[in-house]
This record gives structure tokens, C-alpha cells and sequence, in this order.
């Protein structure tokens, strides 16, 4: 039975970051024992003593390693920036899961340059990209599918991450600005990179290692 201090919790999410996620624990020797994607189950032990996968929603993902309720987690830039990054270290660039934070809208209509309205569900990011620019915006709040928000007039432009543009075009839309390149970072709680040092660096090595691994090939 492995030492307390020396179990390590890593918090990710299904889909496209776990896929990503996967070859690169595997790369370090770290393989989970059931199948996220399938499991019900929230902690996935993995073939190793010391190493347990939480999985759950990409937005808590920050905030389980703030806490330090998970040592490590994956989460995207926008998730990570959107957070704000208390008490957490970024590691590493896994190079996955890459995107682009845009302000998109009608391809064929200008913004206009007072009353903008903004709807997005990175609201910390939008206040901060248009406040930087001088821009009076008006942020509205919403969870998901913020493509409609300009089609039925509950905003002039959307924040949201966009890979291959195919969501925004299927609802006639077209990124108007970029704001940030994406990719999923590997962080750290700060107390568990003092107090759980060695599992960590180990850890940090081999998965670095297969990052460039990958690169290389
Ligand atoms: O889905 P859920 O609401 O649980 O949470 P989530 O959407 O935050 O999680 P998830 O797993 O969908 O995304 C996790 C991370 O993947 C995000 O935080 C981004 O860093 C990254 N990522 C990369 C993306 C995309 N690509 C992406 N395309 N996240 C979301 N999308 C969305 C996009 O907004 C659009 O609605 O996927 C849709 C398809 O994109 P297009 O441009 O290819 O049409
Ligand atoms: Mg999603």
C-alpha cells in the first residue's frame, strides 16, 4: 500500500482531453484500470499503486487542484485563464486538445463601437480582451451553445473557443477577432508540488518526455 504523501490525484476530463490525455499517461507508465468514457465511476484507479484519475467537468478542473482536493489536473488555456490560476503552478504544454479563443459574429455586419453586447461563457476573459482595448462591452452569461446568441438577438458577438470554424459557420457566423492560441496545460497544486516533490518530478519527466516524443515523430 503506497504512503498518503506519496499518492498522486490527477483531474481531467472525458472526451477530446482524455483522448489526448491517454497516449501521454501511458508514455509515463500510467494506464487507468477502467475506461473513463464508459465508467461511472469518478476515481479511476490505474495500474499504478500511487496514481488516481478524477474525472469530471473541464471547468472544475482548476478549482479541484486549487484546493488541492486533485495534486495535478489537465485544462485547457481558456478553462485555466478563465479560473484565474490561484494556487496552481502550469507545468507543462501538453501541445492537446489546440483551439482558438475568438469573438465571432455575422461575417458580414461591423461591431458596433458602443452598447456591445458580448455573450460567452468565458466572461472573465471577454471583460479583461475588450477592457484592454478600451471597448465598453455589455457580458452576458451562458453555459453552452452560444452560437444562438446572435441569431435570435441576445448579443451582437460571441466569445468561444473555435477549432475547425464548422459550428460557427453552420450558423452563419465567422471569427471577426482572435484573442488567444489554446492548448491544454498540465498544472499543479502549489502545496503538492513542496509537499509531494518526488512523485511529481518523476512524474513531470516522463510525461514531458513523451510530449517531445510525440513531436518528434
Ligand atoms: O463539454 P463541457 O461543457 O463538459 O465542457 P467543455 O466544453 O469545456 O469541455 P470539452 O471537453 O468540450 O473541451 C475541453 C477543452 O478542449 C476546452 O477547454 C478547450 O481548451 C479544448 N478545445 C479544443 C475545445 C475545442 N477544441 C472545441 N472545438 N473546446 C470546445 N470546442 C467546441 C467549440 O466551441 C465548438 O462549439 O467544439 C465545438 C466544435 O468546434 P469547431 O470549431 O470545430 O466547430
Ligand atoms: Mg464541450
Amino acid at each position: 500500500m503506497a504512503d498518503m504523501k506519496d499518492i498522486l490525484t490527477i483531474a481531467l476530463s472525458k472526451g477530446r482531453i482524455f483522448k489526448d490525455t491517454a497516449p501521454l499517461l501511458k508514455a509515463a507508465d500510467i494506464e487507468p484500470l477502467e475506461d473513463p468514457e464508459t465508467s461511472r465511476k469518478l476515481i479511476i484507479d490505474t495500474n499504478r499503486d500511487n496514481v488516481k484519475l478524477l474525472v469530471i467537468r473541464a471547468t472544475d478542473v482548476p478549482t479541484y487542484v486549487q484546493h488541492g482536493a486533485a495534486d495535478l489536473g489537465v485544462v485547457g488555456k481558456d478553462v485555466l485563464m478563465e479560473h484565474g490560476g490561484q494556487d496552481v503552478y502550469e507545468l507543462l504544454d501538453l501541445q492537446i486538445a489546440r483551439c482558438k479563443l475568438m469573438v465571432a459574429g455575422f461575417p458580414d455586419r461591423p461591431l458596433p463601437e458602443a452598447g456591445l453586447k458580448v455573450a460567452t461563457k468565458f466572461v472573465n476573459c471577454t471583460r479583461h480582451y475588450f477592457a484592454q482595448q478600451g471597448r465598453q462591452v455589455d457580458v452576458i452569461k451562458l453555459y453552452g451553445s452560444m452560437e444562438l446568441a446572435p441569431l435570435v438577438g441576445l448579443a451582437d458577438c460571441i466569445v468561444d473557443v473555435v477549432d475547425t470554424g464548422n459550428t460557427l459557420r453552420a450558423n452563419g457566423l465567422a471569427p471577426l477577432e482572435h484573442m488567444a492560441d489554446i492548448t491544454s496545460r498540465l498544472i499543479v497544486n502549489k502545496a503538492s508540488m513542496k509537499l509531494k516533490h518526488a512523485p511529481i518530478r518523476d512524474l513531470l519527466a516522463h510525461i514531458q518526455a513523451a510530449v517531445e516524443q510525440r513531436n518528434n515523430a
